[in-house]
């Protein structure tokens, strides 16, 4: 793993209804995490966060129902800016949400420095709605339709109008809340799916390993965008849209350090850590030790 690492902090509520997510950056790095990474010998270098503007205090854009669209692709394109100046210095961009509408401009950012940018999205959901399948408006449900490419533009557009990923270079995993229309997107392009089904009947160690193999032929770059929610309520209390049934801690922790050994991951988000919901800060202090095994804690 590369031992230069930049944070960006991308305190975005805006993109669901909940308060309190804007404050996950501030809760993960309270969890401890620049300490944790410099005992592995990383050198950190913390950026601070993005700016989020307003939300917009009723909803009243009539040509269409994503809600504050204007601010969630502002900071979108600020964050792909950062983003991509962090991989031309050399460094590995670590991102801190925010909810999952920030995996816009993540993905626009990472994408410019790959031919085939892998993705791994670890998520009780799809987020593959558009505004024409969303049951909520909610633009953290549509990140990963916007990075292929279908959305509104206003966010498509971001650091360039290509698609941002290819359909067969994404691995969703954990997923057990799919919308209707993210079922028929995930048929039409199909994009391969571990469902929590897939992980009680295989194991999260032949799960990692097949995602991870296929992902090691098709491309030249990983990114891991870890969706606190794809971990069970229980282990992961701190988060908007909980789901139960969801991936345990220790399961959790091995899917990290699989990927710690693979050596395929070149950027990585945790993202919908919510205090406000949180117990005791439990679910930024889980996604801290996550990291800890992503970027090669040992037990022993
Ligand atoms: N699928 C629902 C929607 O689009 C709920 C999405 C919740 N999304 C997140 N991110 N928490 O995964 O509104
Ligand atoms: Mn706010
Ligand atoms: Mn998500
Ligand atoms: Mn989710």
């Amino acid at each position: 793993m590369n031992k230069n690492i930049s944070i960006i902090g991308v305190p975005m509520d805006l993109g669901q209804m909940r308060r309190g997510v804007d404050m996950g950056p501030s809760a993960i790095r309270y969890a401890g995490v620049v300490e944790r990474l410099e005992n592995l010998g990383y050198e950190i270098k913390d950026l601070g966060d993005i700016e989020i503007g307003q939300a917009e205090r009723v909803h009243n854009n009539p040509d269409t129902n994503l809600r504050n669209l204007k601010a969630v692709a502002e900071a979108g394109g600020k964050l792909a800016s950062t983003v991509d100046e962090v991989i031309s210095s050399g460094d590995f961009p670590l991102i801190f949400g925010g909810d999952h509408s920030i995996a816009i401009g993540t993905l626009a950012g990472v994408s410019k420095h790959y031919e085939n940018l892998g993705v791994i999205w670890y998520d009780a959901h799809g987020d593959l709605n558009t505004g024409d399948t969303s049951p909520s408006g909610n633009i953290h449900g549509m990140p990963l339709a916007v990075s292929l490419g279908i959305g509104h533009e206003d966010l498509t557009s971001i650091g360039g109008s290509a698609p941002k990923i290819k359909p067969e270079n994404i691995v969703i995993i954990g997923a057990r809340s799919l919308d209707e229309g993210e079922r028929e997107l995930i048929k039409e392009k199909g994009i391969k799916v571990y469902t929590m089904h897939e992980v009680d009947r295989m194991g999260m160690a032949k799960v990692m390993e097949d995602a991870i193999t296929y992902l090691k032929d098709r491309t030249d770059g990983v990114h891991l965008s870890l969706d606190l929610d794809g971990l069970d309520p229980s282990d992961a209390p701190g988060v908007g849209t909980p789901v139960l049934g969801g991936i345990s801690y220790r399961e959790s922790h091995l899917a990290m350090e699989m990927l710690e050994e693979a050596k395929i991951i070149t950027s990585a988000e945790f993202v919908e850590v919510n205090p406000i919901l949180d117990e005791k800060n439990k679910t930024a202090t889980v996604a801290v030790a996550l990291m800890g095994s992503l970027f090669g804690e040992k037990l022993l």
